[in-house]
């Protein structure tokens, strides 16, 4: 393949479009919740996208700078990231959920020349944006309305997209850290592109696809692996705000295939309608972002007669494994390293290579395989080898048959409904409440979100603490999903001998915390 095919803009746009020739008018998404705007084409998405990119540079961009992006889902959101990366910049999505606070971090590490945020956070948003030297901000609403639609729209039609090259970044996406401070994965054209199309193949997605895509489009998942592979396809998305179990069993009747957190298949088997025939048109279920059960992969089997794909991937690496199309899709594993990633499980320890079926790290070496993290040449160090190797943190092993399966994490690390909570961070703002001593937060076994946030909290002995004053205290700090949903005051953490915090024991003695019929949250 020349090496100008393996740009990202030349997947998303020039290839895409020389693919599709004479296929502008075919549909990219249908907007399942914008009555009066049903459907967007492919002609109209890239012409918005270059609209985007010459308002980027008209607000003052250039190539290599960051946009960093707060707003909610919407086809104009995608427009704005294509058309980022088609004027050379850097798209950096946030989570909606995160706080001014948490915000604030993001804009005064990445130092963005441009901040689009929703326009009724503005008021709060602008001054923070100001404070982290942020050139220009703008906003864009759920409805896509807003001040940078007005400068797109002034804009013609017709953009040339920027020359990047595949180590040229495409994007920034913060992950967040063991110690507590965010890091912000850097991921190059080269990345976005080789996964793209390793998953178009394998996961056989063509023209003729409907994928319902119903994440959040601030994380690989959503904003990666659903859509750079239905746009390389030249496929269709039924495009959701948000993810409703009813309304997603209701499209599938026009779908062809689903991506979704192990939640959205939890949340599907409580739908009395989801049957065989209900789902007799979907081509391919795909899970990953977390573990998904091996008894959720059964039920969905009996239930629908597909077998639940399994993946396995992160942030900093796209993804890394996946179940195979054809052949079987193993309940509790991640299948096998995608074509071009190798994975190696290796002793935490030594790094050296384990013998099949020994448990240890998961290391990924690929093309998909992120530069490092913005501004951190330390960690960077901690976590990418020399070598290439990615030290993952998760903990696994590869069995006789070379199927993968995920154990543990050796980080200190909740996932919630596919969001990720590094104890650390939240743990610092218990800290800081007044009447604190000390904290440990935990993920409990949830059955709704595979795990939820819990927190083991030791008042000082003259305080008077309570649930309720620790839950107001950390509001406006902490996005929602990082808040405890539980709270247990306690008069002492259980310590071994060296002192540390055996979080083991606290896990263990709190494990029914949510399972138990009648749990209430009180976070
Ligand atoms: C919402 N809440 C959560 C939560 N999502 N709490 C914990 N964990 C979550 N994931 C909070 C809400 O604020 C609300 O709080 C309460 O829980 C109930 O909300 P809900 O209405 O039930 O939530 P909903 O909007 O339906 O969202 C649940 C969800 C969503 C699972 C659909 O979280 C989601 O879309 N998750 C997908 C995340 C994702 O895309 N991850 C991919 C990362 S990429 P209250 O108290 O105010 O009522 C990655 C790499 C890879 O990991 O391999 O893919
Ligand atoms: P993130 O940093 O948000 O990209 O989350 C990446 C982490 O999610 C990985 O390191 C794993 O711990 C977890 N993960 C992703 N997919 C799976 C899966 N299929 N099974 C288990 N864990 C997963």
């Amino acid at each position: 393949m020349p090496e100008a095919n393996r740009y990202l803009e030349n997947h998303l746009a020039g290839r895409l479009r020389a693919a599709s020739c004479g296929r502008e008018a075919v549909c990219f998404a249908e907007l399942a919740e914008a009555p009066g705007r049903p459907q967007i084409s492919y002609g109209d998405l890239f012409a918005g996208a270059e609209r985007n990119a010459k308002a980027l540079a008209a607000a003052g961009l250039e190539p290599g700078d960051r946009v960093a992006v707060q707003v909610e889902k919407s086809i104009e959101a995608l427009q704005l990231y294509l058309g980022t990366v088609l004027a050379g910049g850097v798209f950096l999505p946030l989570n909606t959920a995160y706080t001014p606070a948490e915000v604030r971090y993001f804009l005064g590490d990445a130092e963005p020349r441009v901040f689009v945020c929703d326009p009724t956070k503005l008021e709060t948003l602008q001054s923070v944006a100001a404070e982290a030297g942020v050139g220009r901000v703008l906003t864009l609403s759920a409805a896509g309305a807003g001040s940078l639609t007005d400068l797109v729209e002034e804009q013609e039609p017709g953009f040339e997209a920027v020359a990047r090259g595949r180590d040229d970044l495409a994007a920034i996406l913060y992950t967040s850290g063991t110690t507590g401070r965010s890091k912000g994965a850097m991921m190059t054209h080269g990345n976005l592109a080789s996964n793209a199309e390793v998953l178009q193949e394998s996961w056989r997605f063509t023209a003729e696809d409907v994928l319902i895509h119903a994440l959040p489009i601030f994380h690989t998942h959503g904003l990666f692996v659903a859509t750079n592979v239905t746009l390389l396809a030249g496929g269709s998305l039924i495009f959701r705000a948000r993810f409703d179990a009813e309304a997603v069993l209701g499209d599938m009747v026009r779908a062809t295939a689903m991506m979704g957190v192990p939640t959205f298949y939890v949340r599907l088997l409580d739908c009395a309608g989801l049957t065989k025939e209900a789902t007799a048109g979907m081509r391919v279920f795909i899970s990953g972002s977390a573990p998904l059960l091996a008894e959720t992969h059964r039920l969905w089997a009996e239930r629908t007669g597909h077998a639940i794909l399994e993946r396995y991937g992160m942030t900093e690496t796209g993804m890394n494994t996946s179940n195979p199309y054809a052949g079987a899709r193993r309940a509790g594993t991640v299948g096998f390293a995608l074509p071009g990633v190798e994975v190696k499980i290796t002793d935490p320890a030594s790094g050296e290579a384990l013998p099949a079926g020994e448990v240890g790290g998961i290391e990924v070496r690929g093309p998909n395989v992120f530069t490092g993290y913005w501004r951190m040449p330390e960690k960077t160090r901690e976590e990418l080898r020399e070598d290439g190797f990615f030290v993952t943190g998760d903990l696994g092993l590869i069995d006789a048959e070379g199927y993968i399966s995920i154990v543990g994490r050796s980080k200190d690390l909740i996932i919630s409904g596919g969001y990720n909570v590094y104890p650390k961070e939240v743990e610092a703002l218990i800290d800081a409440v007044e009447g604190v001593r000390e904290s440990a937060v935990i993920g409990l076994p949830h059955p709704d979100f595979g795990e939820g946030v819990a927190a083991v909290v030791v008042p000082d002995k003259e305080g008077d603490l309570t649930e309720a004053g620790l839950a107001a205290a950390l509001k406006d700090d902490l996005a929602r999903f990082k808040q405890p949903k539980r709270v247990f005051l306690v008069d002492e953490l259980p310590r071994n001998t060296m002192g540390k915090v055996q979080k083991n024991l606290l896990r263990d003695r709190y494990k029914d915390s949510f399972a138990a019929p009648g749990a209430q949250a009180s976070g």
